[in-house]
């Protein structure tokens, strides 16, 4: 087993981490920028060096203060935690360069999945079912109006190298290709200096369900169910929760096979999530791959008792797995508390958290770095808090969550707390009849 880890991030995951190496006897390196001086994963850390100023790219993005980091503390292994470098491959594999065990996946495994048109045909060769479309990249309008005609319109061209939303154009009608054509590639090229594009059929009202899988260094590949993320707001995640109210147990079973097939034919070792796209019809699609460990995890932890990180851990020094499926009879969800103001476009709103209570009481866990008097940094993302409840049934789920949210006192900055209180009382919502598009009509206004 690891004598020590780095953990290469911040805020709530970097402390999410420190917590189960404390428990597997692991010692931990904090790193921090300037910003995070202050910050609770410095404190709880049993080491910390400062990496750099407060802007990311040259702290918690700068590869070679990272490994400095790990190489003046002897640290045997590296934990990246979700966003900055946990999907880079180049940090991947001159982590491997320097004798570093990367807690995540292989170069090659990161970039097989990163370039979305690979990921697709990776998946579609072993079996999984993927969203008819082009067959690798779309070489021209011309191939790409035809193949259109012959799928049927509405259809969708998206960036290779993008992901989360970013490089993907709708497409009504023939007379609408050039110009989306054009766009996608100037804002794929320009965001990842990559414009290649491949192009779906466009799924009208999807939900979003990702499978939870680890496989370890043997081959062997598991799944531990899914999480229902339909409820985004221009692909931000806000609230998560499993079991998803339209997965049947013929369904969970039918993704969950499907999932571990495409994790297994790249050979993937470590936690990772399949993303599907479910029709109306109860037809799912392969979308995206995370080879990540990812924010919305602990609802899949309070409904196995899984610790995701330990396993993660314990993968990465190769340890098996049992390779048993897990279908959990419990209900959690996750409300994302942002420091954000949803009556006003969801804007940050950084700043210093005067006064602070959280929830608690049976079936209440909170993920959070936070504490009274700490400074929200204006330098990275907003999520403040994760507010996690577990309960017999999603109502008993829905019920104990308006109570903790009711709770909660956050005083100094607004917070996400509103949105998400008028949510729990929200009759489309509570009937577990909503799509991806549900937030485009949410009155945000009366919060
Ligand atoms: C789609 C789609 C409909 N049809 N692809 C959004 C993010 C990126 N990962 C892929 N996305 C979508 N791809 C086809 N062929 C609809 C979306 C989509 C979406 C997906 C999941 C969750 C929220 C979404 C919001 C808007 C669009």
């Amino acid at each position: 087993m690891f004598k020590k880890i780095l953990i290469a991030n911040r805020g709530e995951i970097a402390l999410r981490i420190i917590r189960t190496c404390r428990e597997m006897g692991i010692k931990t390196v904090a790193v921090y920028s300037t910003a995070d001086r202050e910050s609770l994963h410095v404190r709880f850390a049993d080491e910390a060096v400062c990496i750099g100023p407060a802007a990311s790219r040259q702290s918690y993005l700068s590869i070679p203060n990272i490994i400095s980091a790990a190489e003046i503390t002897n640290a045997d292994a590296i934990h990246p935690g979700y966003g900055f470098l946990s999907e880079n491959a180049e940090f991947s594999r001159i982590c491997a360069e320097y004798g570093i065990k990367f807690i995540g996946a292989t170069a090659d495994q990161i970039n097989s999945m990163g370039d979305k048109a690979t990921a697709k045909a990776t998946m579609r060769n072993s079996g999984v079912p993927v969203i008819p479309g082009s067959d690798g990249l779309l070489e021209s309008v011309e191939e790409g109006i035809r193949l259109s005609n012959e799928m049927g319109y509405p259809v969708i061209v998206k960036a290779t190298a993008g992901g989360g939303g970013r490089g993907m154009r709708i497409i009504n009608k023939p007379e609408e290709f050039q110009k989306a054509w054009d766009d996608a590639k100037m804002e794929s090229g320009a965001a990842f200096g990559n414009d290649g594009l491949y192009l779906e059929k466009f799924i009208e009202e999807p939900r979003h369900i990702e499978i939870q899988i680890v496989g370890d260094q043997n081959g062997r590949v598991c799944h531990l169910s899914e999480r229902d993320c339909s409820i985004q707001r221009r692909h931000q995640k806000l609230v998560e929760e499993t079991p998803s109210p339209v997965v049947t147990q013929e369904l969970r079973e039918k993704m969950g096979e499907a999932a571990i097939k495409g994790a297994a034919a790249i050979g993937y070792e470590g936690a990772g999530t399949i993303e599907f796209l479910v029709d109306k019809h109860g037809k799912f699609y392969f979308m995206e791959m995370n080879t990540r460990i990812q924010v919305e995890h602990p609802i899949t932890e309070e409904v196995t008792d899984f610790d995701l990180i330990k396993e993660q851990i314990k993968v990465a020094a190769g340890v098996p797995i049992s390779g048993t499926n897990y279908f959990p009879k419990l209900f959690a969800m996750e409300c994302r508390i942002n420091a954000e103001d949803p009556r006003n476009g969801f804007r940050p709103s950084p700043g210093k958290i005067t006064n602070l209570h959280f929830p608690g009481g049976h079936g209440i866990r909170i993920d959070s770095h936070v504490y009274a008097g700490y400074t929200i940094p204006s330098n990275y993302d907003s999520m403040i808090a994760k507010l996690i409840v577990t309960g017999q049934s999603r109502e008993d789920v829905l019920t104990r969550m308006k109570r903790a949210l009711q709770e909660f006192v956050i005083e100094g900055v607004k917070t996400t707390i509103p949105f998400h209180i008028k949510l729990m009382d929200d009759e489309t919502f509570k009937s577990g009849k909503f799509t991806t598009k549900f937030l485009e009509d949410f009155d945000f206004s009366d919060l």
